[in-house]
C-alpha cells in the first residue's frame, strides 16, 4: 500500500491539526510522508498543488488514491485509520464553530485595527509574507490561462493584502481593513468568552480524559489566537493566558485556562509547537 502524503507548512495553523492528530492516535512517525507547501511564497497558488486541491489550502492528504482536501476531512480520515482506533469524535459543533469564517485564525494574524497595529505587523514580517504571495499569484496567472477563474477569484485579496501591507492602499481602503478587523477580533472575544466554555470539560479534554477529533481543531484554533496576542502586545508578556487576557480586557475564562493548561502539558502539543506557537 503507498503511504499516504501529507501536505503541510510548519507555521499553518490548520497543518498543525492533523501533526497532533498524528502523533496523538499514535501513528508511527513514518506512517505519512510529508511534502511541505511554502505558503510565504505562494507555492500553493500554483498548478502543481492546484492539481492535488482545488482551494489551494492546507493541509491536504493524499491517502487510498483520493486527495483529502479540508483540515475537517484530512483529520477525519487519520482518526478513522488510526492505529488506536475508538477515537470518533462526537463534538462536530466545536469543530464547525471554530472552522466558521468569523473566527477565522489566518485573519486574526493579519488582521489590523489601527495604524499601530499594521506597522507592529509589518514588522513582523507580513508585509514581505503579503508582497510575495501577491508577486507568485501574478507570475502564475499570466502563464496559466487555464486557470483563470481560479486566479481572477484569488487575486483581487491578495492585491488588496499586498496595497494595506506596502502601504499604497487608500486611506478609505486602510479605514475599512481596520473596521473590518476589529469586528473580526470581537467575533472572537465573544466566541471565547460566551461559547468556548460550554464546550470544555471541567477535567480532560472535550472528547474525553484523552484529546480527540474536536480537541485537535480547537488546540491549533486557540494556540494560532494565543500566539496572535503574543505577538502583539505593546510590552513583554511571558505568560500565554495573560497575553490572551490582555486582549481580551478581561480575564481569561477558567475553563479556557484549565483547557489550554491540559493541552501544553501533552508531549504531542509540546512537538508540533516545539520551535514557537502559531
Ligand atoms: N477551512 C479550510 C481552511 C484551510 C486554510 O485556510 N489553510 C491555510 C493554512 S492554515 C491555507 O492553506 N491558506 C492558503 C492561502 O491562504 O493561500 C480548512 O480547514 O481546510
Amino acid at each position: 500500500m503507498k503511504i499516504p502524503v501529507l501536505y503541510v507548512y510548519p507555521p499553518s495553523v490548520w497543518a498543525s491539526v492533523p501533526e497532533l492528530a498524528l502523533i496523538e492516535l499514535g501513528y508511527h512517525p513514518d506512517a505519512v510522508l510529508r511534502r511541505v507547501v511554502d505558503l510565504s511564497e505562494g507555492e500553493n497558488l500554483g498548478p502543481d498543488f492546484y492539481e492535488i486541491n482545488k482551494r489551494a489550502t492546507l493541509p491536504a492528504l493524499e491517502a487510498d488514491g483520493k486527495h483529502y482536501t479540508s483540515t475537517i476531512e484530512v483529520t477525519k480520515y487519520l482518526v478513522e485509520h488510526a492505529p488506536t482506533p475508538g477515537k470518533t469524535g462526537q463534538h462536530q459543533s466545536v469543530i464547525d464553530a471554530v472552522h466558521a469564517e468569523e473566527l477565522d485564525p489566518n485573519f486574526a494574524k493579519i488582521a489590523a485595527r489601527c495604524e499601530n497595529e499594521l506597522g507592529k505587523k509589518q514588522e513582523l514580517g507580513l508585509e514581505e509574507f503579503a508582497t510575495e504571495r501577491y508577486a507568485a499569484a501574478v507570475q502564475y496567472a499570466a502563464h496559466r490561462p487555464e486557470m483563470q477563474a481560479f486566479y481572477e477569484a484569488k487575486l483581487p485579496q491578495l492585491e488588496e493584502l499586498h496595497a494595506l501591507y506596502a502601504g499604497s492602499a487608500s486611506a478609505e481602503q486602510q479605514q475599512a481593513f481596520f473596521q473590518k478587523s476589529t469586528m473580526h477580533w470581537q467575533a472572537i472575544n465573544s466566541f471565547i468568552w460566551e461559547k468556548l466554555p460550554h464546550y470544555l470539560p471541567h477535567t480532560g479534554f472535550i472528547e474525553g480524559p484523552e484529546p480527540g477529533e474536536a480537541d485537535f481543531h480547537v488546540a491549533a484554533w486557540l494556540t494560532r489566537i494565543v500566539a496572535c496576542c503574543m505577538d502583539t502586545q505593546s510590552t513583554n508578556v511571558n505568560d500565554e493566558m495573560q497575553a490572551l487576557a490582555r486582549e481580551l480586557c478581561d480575564e481569561v475564562p477558567e475553563e479556557v485556562d484549565r483547557y489550554w493548561a491540559a493541552w501544553t502539558q501533552r508531549q504531542s502539543w509540546r512537538m508540533v509547537y516545539r520551535d514557537g506557537l502559531h
